[in-house]
């Protein structure tokens, strides 16, 4: 029996496992889909330790989220429409994990059936989609106390935090031979060291609070229905914890407005779609307005340019420290994947003004 069809049948499943298969493209988790003899379908994740060294602690916001999402999902009626999280699956045990013979913490959770994912988007419509379901599920946890919830990522979205430690990797001996790209990445994030400060300056001075977030708001974390081609759900909860929802819409428009995607071919096709990122926050905006402060919206631009420097800080950190974080598919993938964020970080900066301009026009001032 494999590892995966063992630790299955730890949890509580209708019926007999008949295929189990690796699914999605996620960077640190290992998931699979689990069917029984019956047709159900269930995900199956290893959470990676070595990225979240407190696991249960994951669990436990997700069931604080739950908790909330499912006692304000009764009373919000107002447009018919909902977003679902997935539910998570009890093991046998009574707890909600299991842990396998070599120590891996897995969990299970509904697999939420006519759902499909992209990684990149084709069309304003699935701009409007994300702006909906981001908008949605930060209203359903607007008025959840961060202070719930377990801090599962200490140092995530800590863009100084990355940004010295990229300085101390750059401190180590090179791999030999670098290269123009390398060398390219390097100084862009060394010309680039005091932007990241931003948010965490306006934090500290009281200007933006902390609420619960998401934390991990790219394109395919959100799942579309596949007949009606809207968004349904919103998956990867791992990163919920305390955090500025300015991180999650510059990660979200990171992601979206990038059509060239994370690992395009060609680093210069990559651009900052304005029609895109216009779509997205305006029905966004829609969902949220009623409780976002004018400075939330102040730091918006800020957080549109840092989260993609950020991102690629954090791909050329793990290019520089032998790719122990994210997944990589070949040697410099990393640094493929840094050079892509930098060039859409330098798209941004080069559209700040009709960026800004949107942004003012979609909230008022
Ligand atoms: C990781 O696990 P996944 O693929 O959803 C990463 C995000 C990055 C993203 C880039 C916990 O997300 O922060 O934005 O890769 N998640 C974590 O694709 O580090
Ligand atoms: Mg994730």
């Amino acid at each position: 029996m494999s590892i995966e069809q063992d630790i299955a049948y730890k949890f509580v499943l209708d019926g007999r496992i008949s295929a189990i298969h690796p699914h999605g493209r996620g960077l640190i988790n290992d998931t699979f889909v689990v069917t029984t003899a019956t047709d159900r379908q269930v995900i199956l994740q290893r959470i990676n330790r070595h990225v979240f060294p407190h696991p249960e602690r994951i669990m436990e916001n997700l069931r604080v989220l739950s908790g909330h999402i499912q006692q304000r999902a009764a009373t919000d009626s107002a447009t018919g429409r909902t977003l679902r999280v997935p539910e998570i699956l009890m093991a046998r045990d009574g707890r909600n994990f299991a842990i396998d013979a070599e120590g891996g913490f897995w969990r299970a959770q509904e697999f939420i059936e006519h759902t499909r994912t992209y990684d990149n988007i084709s069309n304003i419509a699935q701009a409007e989609e994300i702006g909906f379901a981001l908008g949605r599920f930060h209203a359903l946890i607007h008025d959840l106390d961060p202070a719930k919830l377990h801090q599962t990522l200490p140092g995530f979205h800590d863009a100084p935090g990355y940004f010295a430690r990229f300085l101390q990797a750059t401190a180590r001996p090179r791999p030999s031979g670098a290269s123009r790209e390398l060398h390219q990445g390097l100084s862009f994030a060394e010309r680039r060291g005091g932007l990241t400060r931003v948010l965490e300056k306006a934090r500290g001075e009281g200007k933006l609070v902390v609420r619960a977030i998401h934390g991990d708001t790219k394109l395919n974390n959100f799942l579309f229905d596949i007949q009606t081609g809207k968004a349904v759900s919103l998956i990867d909860l791992d990163t919920v914890q305390p955090g500025l929802i300015q991180f999650d819409i510059g990660d979200c428009l990171r992601s979206c407005a990038n059509t060239a995607g994370e690992s395009p071919e060609d680093i210069a096709s990559v651009r900052f779609d304005l029609d895109i990122g216009r779509a997205v926050l305006e029905h966004y905006l829609a969902e949220t307005r009623g409780f976002l402060t004018r400075a939330d919206f102040e730091y918006l631009y800020d957080a549109i340019r840092l989260i993609p420097f950020e991102l690629g800080l954090r791909f050329l950190t793990d290019h520089l420290e032998g790719n122990h974080y994210f997944k990589v598919d070949r040697p410099g993938h990393n640094l493929h994947r840094a050079l892509a964020q930098f060039r859409l970080t330098a798209s941004i900066e080069e559209h700040e003004q009709p960026i800004k301009a949107l942004i003012n026009d979609l909230v008022g001032v």
